[in-house]
């Protein structure tokens, strides 16, 4: 398995990333021995793809996948909004995130874009069936370009849309979406799952990405996550993907970022 970190392009709202200078970033993962990047982006258009492939070239980084939260946290666009309109606007910019992704074979990630439900029983079930058309629009035109989609589930203090790694396959199966895969949080993990350990051995085939940070959304080892016991049960599943430092820079980013390659060397 090999380590990759997640920051921002620009500057977020979204406090569980960095929005240090990315350039410089990225020059401090290489020297540290980071394999993967991944990369909150607000807006693809805004996004020099040249100079980002050069500068990821440079570094000997691989883009492993775009978060796509900010457009939530920052602008309000969500793929479950009352407001046709905004959810529209947030189709389309997803299908940009994936256009970006083609070209540098990375996935693309559904967090908070998918926005959280309000209201009656009833209205919620339409919006939910809203979602789950835009879902199948955005993983058809994923799959055309050959960019996979991860959802990953998250804690009910951000959405009451998909809680639970069951939640998500359950959604995944019932409408079809083939192309879309499972990234598990271990912050959200602690948070929702009955049995952490369990959830990765039950689902791990449908994983496509793994966010690492610890009970307190710090960095490993700041809280009481037994990573030692994740990582066996991850192994286990024969998972070869990246395991993702995503938590809030402190007590600084450039800290933040070496606590994470230790102490993960060391388990
Ligand atoms: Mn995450």
């Amino acid at each position: 398995m090999r380590l990759s970190f997640a920051i921002s392009l620009s500057p977020t709202k979204f406090s569980a990333i960095s929005s240090d200078n990315w350039k410089k970033s990225l020059t401090l993962m290489k020297k540290l021995g980071f394999a993967g990047v991944e990369l909150g982006i607000r807006d693809p258009l805004a996004v020099d793809s040249t100079d980002l492939q050069l500068t990821l070239r440079k570094n000997d980084l691989q883009l492993v996948a775009i978060g796509t939260g900010q457009a939530y946290v920052d602008e309000g666009l969500s793929l479950s909004d009352p407001n046709p309109g905004i959810r529209k606007k947030a189709v389309s910019r997803m299908k940009k995130q994936v256009d970006l992704a083609a070209q540098f074979k990375c996935y693309v990630i559904i967090g908070l874009i998918r926005g959280t439900l309000a209201g009656a029983a009833a209205e919620r079930k339409r919006r939910i069936n809203s979602l789950a058309g835009k879902m199948q629009e955005l993983s058809a035109y994923a799959k055309r370009k050959k960019v996979k989609l991860l959802i990953e589930p998250l804690n009910r203090y951000e959405t009451n849309i998909m809680n639970t790694a069951a939640e998500t396959v359950a959604f995944i199966k019932r409408h079809k979406l083939d192309n879309c895969y499972l990234l598990l949080d271990t912050f959200h993990m602690n948070i929702e799952e009955k049995d952490l350990f369990k959830t990765v051995s039950l689902f791990g085939s449908r994983v496509g990405h793994i966010h690492i940070a610890d009970s307190n959304r710090l960095y490993p080892g700041a809280g009481h996550l037994d990573f030692i016991k994740i990582m066996k049960a991850i192994k286990k599943t024969g998972y070869k993907g990246y395991l993702s430092g995503e938590y809030q820079p402190l007590p600084d980013a450039q800290t933040a970022m070496k606590k994470y390659i230790n102490y993960m060397r060391g388990v």
